[in-house]
């Protein structure tokens, strides 16, 4: 009779279970210009320019804002393609993700 224990190598998960969102967060800088932060915004993000204004000043006056909430995919590429057209124009302009919670 074999003695050898194993244990299973993968756990069943519901698969009900929701996927954890990711906040964008978009970050201040000095160098980028407003306007342009708008541009990318509504690009990206497709705000109005209403709505991409107020979250472009809620980070120039606070530091930091939340964009929007994805799937971890989703806010990566987005966070990162939002950077990348700052980067394309010589700004430092910075998205990043975090998880929510
Ligand atoms: N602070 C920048 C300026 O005064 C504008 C800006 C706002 C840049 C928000 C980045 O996330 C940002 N030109």
């Amino acid at each position: 009779m074999s003695e050898i224990v194993t244990s299973p190598r993968t756990k069943a998960k519901a698969k009900t279970e929701k996927p954890r969102l990711y906040k964008v967060i978009l970050l201040n800088d000095d160098y980028t210009p407003r306007e342009f932060v708008v541009k990318v915004l509504m690009a990206v993000f497709h705000m109005s320019e209403d709505e991409a204004y107020r979250v472009m000043m809620a980070a120039h006056q606070l530091g930091a804002c939340v964009v929007a909430v994805f799937t971890r995919d989703v806010a990566e590429t987005k966070a990162t393609e939002a950077t990348e057209e700052g980067r394309r124009k010589g700004y430092p302009l910075m998205f990043t993700t975090e998880p929510e919670q």
